[in-house]
């Protein structure tokens, strides 16, 4: 039996000296190295008695060594679940708990805050630092250089990405080998990448974008990646001569463009930008291909779907849309009451269906029921509408979601801690644009009769539960938040009333 993920973008490289990750200080980590690492992970997993389809979270930095993580969780059909290095312990506990993972891998600076943690939750806690060193990779030194891969079917299960919900509580999109494979090579074939392509990547790697976008499609293909710890504009700048394709989220494309040395002739050589994960403003776009002659390429995609739509590679890249469907994915746009197809042109719910679209929110059978039809469509929850060519944009959302710098963030979750804060009556959490992040929060509580709030407690108060960049930018008080005859807080108008906030003049 075959374990077709880990054949497809990491067996069919065994052996070879080809450069795979290449570091910012040069140092390059060749394709066999790389498996060699990923082989004594899988062992180290096996020795701690884990069995196929046993989670393993991580919060660990980006490096070769947490990227061979999720190559011996794909090896050894583990279920790999990386967290953003940014969640807090209180956070980080939610995800242990409630995947049941059998081990919690971390920063040795983060064992003492989260030891007891992995304790009370059944899980095991080692640790990896962003240097590459620490208990696991200490441990796992010793361990064979070859490991024969765990069989696993495509509808197995190979990774668990949490994304938050309406309710405040974060959901475990189950992934399957699959989901994961179809995408990246839908992606491939469309955006036309060959071995010879060397992939600037800055992206953060608990996401899909940066794990499952960029980094599986470098594998499949057997291309170099220029493996960057995270955005920096400096490195970005000074590596960008050696690579041929980025990918990056809107931020990264506005701040490059803030910097004069940011030239036509520094990336006159590249083949591809591509951006994604939150709107892309036409004016970027439009400003992006006066200043390099480039046309980004815009795609669309979610945690539970990866990727949707693309715009294309030849072809007109059409500003302010996310393109077409890859191949294999179907979209359709339907009325948000009826579930009824809607016409071209019509605004509606974007429902997506194809092998990229999740196996379902890991024991919630009740939310996977909400959004994923028994017709395999899954209801995004974005507004979009399709034009006569057949792009897609995306107008809106119906779902409460602020996304800031390419990170989710729900309101609801903010506003359940304010809500429990002393002298607090209730609260309302809005995204207003931001001209760096494009969108940032802010926070608009009403206090109890004849309360003083202390807004700066309140925001240290939450602060120390919550990853910084949930953190509200701002926080004000109003003496009642807007409401429609039905008595449900019209952020609109909120967001209508604060939309200049953070806009440079
Ligand atoms: C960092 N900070 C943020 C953000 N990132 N605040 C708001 N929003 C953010 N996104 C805060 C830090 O807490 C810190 O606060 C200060 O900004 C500077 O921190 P630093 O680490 O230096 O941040 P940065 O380097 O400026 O990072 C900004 C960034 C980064 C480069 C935009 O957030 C990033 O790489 N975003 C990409 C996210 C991503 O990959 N999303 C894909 C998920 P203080 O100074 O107060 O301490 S979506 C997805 O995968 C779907 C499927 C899709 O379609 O792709
Ligand atoms: P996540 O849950 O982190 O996977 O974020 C998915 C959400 O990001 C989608 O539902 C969209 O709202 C948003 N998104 C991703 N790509 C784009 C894009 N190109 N334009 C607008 N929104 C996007």
């Amino acid at each position: 039996m075959a374990n077709t993920l880990y054949d497809t973008l990491f067996g069919q490289h065994q052996g070879k000296t080809t450069p795979f990750l290449q570091m910012e200080n040069g140092t390059i980590i060749t394709h066999c190295d790389f498996l060699e690492l990923t082989s004594q992970y899988a062992h180290q997993f096996c020795k701690m008695g884990l069995q196929p389809g046993d989670r393993v979270a991580v919060q660990i930095a980006k490096s070769p060594q947490a990227l061979a993580v999720y190559a011996a969780c794909v090896q050894a059909g583990l279920v790999f679940l990386p967290l953003n290095t940014a969640y807090t312990a209180d956070e980080v506990s939610y995800f242990v708990e409630n995947s049941g993972a059998r081990v919690l891998l971390c920063d040795a600076k983060r064992a003492d805050a989260l030891e007891l943690i992995a304790k009370s939750c059944g899980a095991v806690l080692e640790t990896m630092n962003a240097d590459g060193t620490g208990s696991f990779t200490a441990k796992a030194a010793e361990n064979p250089i070859d490991f024969t891969p765990v069989s696993r079917t495509a509808d197995d299960l190979a990774a668990f990405l949490y994304t938050s919900g309406t309710t405040g509580r974060s959901k475990g999109a189950m992934l399957t080998q699959g989901n994961l494979l179809s995408n990246c090579q839908a992606l491939v074939k469309e955006w036309e990448f060959t071995a010879d392509d060397t992939l600037l990547h800055a992206l953060p790697i608990f996401h899909t974008h940066g794990l499952f976008v960029a980094t599986n499609v470098s594998l499949l293909t057997g291309g170099k990646v220029l493996f960057l710890p995270k955005f920096d504009l400096d490195s970005l700048l000074e590596l960008m001569s050696q690579a041929t394709a980025m990918m990056g989220v809107p931020t990264f494309y506005t701040r490059l463009l803030n910097d004069p040395r940011f030239t036509r002739e520094a990336v006159e050589h590249m083949r591809l930008f591509v951006s994604g994960s939150a709107p892309l403003l036409a004016e970027t776009h439009v400003k992006f291909q006066e200043r390099t002659g480039h046309r980004i390429l815009e795609r669309y995609g979610m945690t539970e779907t990866n990727m949707i739509t693309s715009n294309p590679y030849n072809g007109e890249r059409r500003a302010g849309t996310v393109g077409f469907p890859l191949p294999g994915v179907e979209i359709k746009i339907t009325d948000s009451s009826t579930g009824e197809e809607l016409a071209l042109g019509e605004i509606g719910d974007i429902e997506v269906r194809g092998p990229n679209v999740f196996k379902g929110y890991w024991q919630m059978p009740e939310k996977t029921a909400e959004e994923l039809r028994e017709n395999g469509f899954f209801i995004t929850g974005d507004l979009g509408q399709i034009d006569e060519d057949g792009y897609l944009s995306i107008v809106g959302r119906n779902k409460d979601l602020i996304i800031s710098g390419g990170y989710n963030i729900y309101p609801k979750e903010i506003e359940v801690l304010l809500d429990d804060k002393e002298g607090v009556l209730e609260s309302a959490v809005i995204g207003v644009p931001h001209p760096d992040f494009g969108e940032t929060v802010v926070a608009i509580l009403v206090a109890e009769k004849n309360t003083d709030l202390d807004l700066e407690t309140i925001a240290d108060d939450i602060g120390s539960s919550l990853a910084k960049f949930k953190h509200p930018q701002r926080i004000l008080t109003l003496p009642e938040l807007p409401r429609n005859t039905m008595g449900k807080v019209q952020k609109k108008e909120l967001r209508e009333q604060y939309k200049d906030m953070f806009v440079i003049a």
